[in-house]
């Protein structure tokens, strides 16, 4: 089965007006399209920078608050730079984009304009005839380009059945092994994306000239579309040293992509100082980082509003993660939950720690907790293995 077509889709810096391309996003959702969305408020730098890492085949922009010429003239230049004019260009934004405006966008190498009225199905049509087959693209310039390229060929080799790590990648286990991989699991809207976004900012901030990778997931069925949405909520990972990429579990169960494994050993090789993978939202059997030497940290995000006590007994990664994390723990139930769910942890006598964070608030002192613990974890990893091979 071919992969599915991936593109990215973003609304503008200076502009709210995000209800036209959620709408578009779930159709072409449901037409077997994976959507990565970026969100609203968006510059050309970010777009261009993560159309890039994405590795997708078109850029679909919603804009209203004029300016448009310029700011679709500019993400073509942009692209044009880096190398990456493969990467086409189309969008929209009722009435507020003149015929002639389209003319002149058409001019600059923009693809298309649709127009008010224009159905869903018709927009749809036009995604899958155009960006429907791979292009003939030039030689990588960048890295990250490179890179994206690479994790798109282990994905497609997954999508047509034929699992094998690609001959980028030597030894995935070995690879994975020896870095810094930090996994975070829990279930849906615990605040995982937000809270990794944070922690970013504090690995920026701490070692200026490091990079970071972030492999992140959201639910697919097989051969179908996703929403790949993660990147809407990053604030601070739109960065230059910040990799990201969005995967789909095309129908696996558990919190990852069949391609994951791979995937995250040629990112694990790479030259980042930091890899963080982020699982889809889990349920209470979810052991998504079992498979040998995946990651070297564990973190559980939960929700302090899990229903009762009972239901601590059910999660299976509260006896595996080495970290728990009760974020938004300023809401009114945290407390109780904090003492909970620290119960269920003196059950494992493991010595996991428990850290009460919320991700929403700026230099919130527990994401700083939670970095200091991540960070002296790793070193101390590190540091060991140093100790072994001597
Ligand atoms: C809904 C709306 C709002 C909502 C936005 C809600 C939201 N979360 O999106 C609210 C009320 C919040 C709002 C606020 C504002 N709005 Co307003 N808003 C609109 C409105 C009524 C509809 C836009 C819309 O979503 N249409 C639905 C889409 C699906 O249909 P469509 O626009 O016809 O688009 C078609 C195609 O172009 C295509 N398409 C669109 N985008 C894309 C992208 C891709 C990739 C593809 C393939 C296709 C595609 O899809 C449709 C197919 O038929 C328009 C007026 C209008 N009738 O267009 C004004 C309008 C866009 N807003 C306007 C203004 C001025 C504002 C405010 C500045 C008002 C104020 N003073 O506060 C604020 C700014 C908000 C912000 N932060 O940026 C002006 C813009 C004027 C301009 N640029 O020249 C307009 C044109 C109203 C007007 N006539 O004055 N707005």
């Amino acid at each position: 089965m071919a992969a599915p077509i991936r593109i990215l889709t973003a609304v503008p810096i200076c502009d709210g007006h995000d209800s036209a391309i959620n709408t578009i996003n779930l159709e072409f959702i449901r037409h077997g399209i994976e959507v990565i969305y970026l969100g609203y408020h968006r510059s050309v730098g970010d777009i261009v920078r993560a159309a890039i890492q994405e590795d997708v085949r078109a850029i679909g922009i919603s804009s209203y608050n004029g300016g448009h010429v310029e700011f679709f003239a500019e993400v073509l230049s942009q692209l044009r730079k880096r190398g990456a004019n493969y990467i086409k260009v189309f969008g929209g934004g009722g009435g507020t984009i003149t015929h002639d405006d389209a003319v002149a966008m058409k001019r600059k190498g923009v693809d298309t304009i649709f127009f008010a009225g224009t159905s869903l199905m018709e927009m749809t049509d036009y995604v899958r005839k155009h960006y429907g087959k791979p292009r003939k693209r030039t030689a990588a310039k960048l890295s990250d380009m490179e890179l994206a390229r690479k994790l798109t060929e282990i994905e497609e080799a997954y999508a047509k059945g034929k699992r094998r790590p690609a001959k980028q990648i030597r030894n995935p286990q070995s690879a994975i092994r020896n870095s810094n991989v930090i996994g975070f699991t829990g279930p849906g809207g615990a605040g995982k994306t937000t809270l990794i976004d944070e922690l970013v900012l504090r690995f920026l901030s701490h070692d200026p000239k490091g990079r970071i990778a972030i492999l992140s997931h959201d639910p697919s069925v097989i051969g179908e579309g996703a929403l790949l949405g993660d990147r809407a909520t990053m604030i601070n990972s739109q960065d230059d040293r910040v990799f990201m990429r969005s995967m789909a579990t095309r129908g696996q169960a558990g919190g990852l992509s069949p391609a994951t494994h791979d995937c995250l050993a040629l990112l694990a090789q790479s030259n980042f100082d930091y890899v963080i993978i982020e699982t889809v939202g889990t349920g209470q059997e979810a052991m998504p980082f079992q498979q040998n030497g995946i990651v070297d940290e564990t973190v559980l995000v939960m929700n302090p509003d899990y229903g009762s006590r009972l239901q601590l007994q059910k999660i299976v990664m509260l006896d595996l993660a080495d970290i728990v994390v009760v974020n938004k723990s300023d809401l009114q139930r945290a407390r109780t939950a904090h003492t909970e769910i620290e119960q269920r942890l003196g059950q494992n006598r493991r010595g996991q720690r428990l850290i009460d964070t919320v991700a929403k608030r700026h230099r919130d002192p527990g994401v700083d907790q939670l970095f200091a613990l991540i960070a002296g974890n790793l070193s101390r990893r590190v540091g060991m293995t140093a100790d072994l091979s001597c």
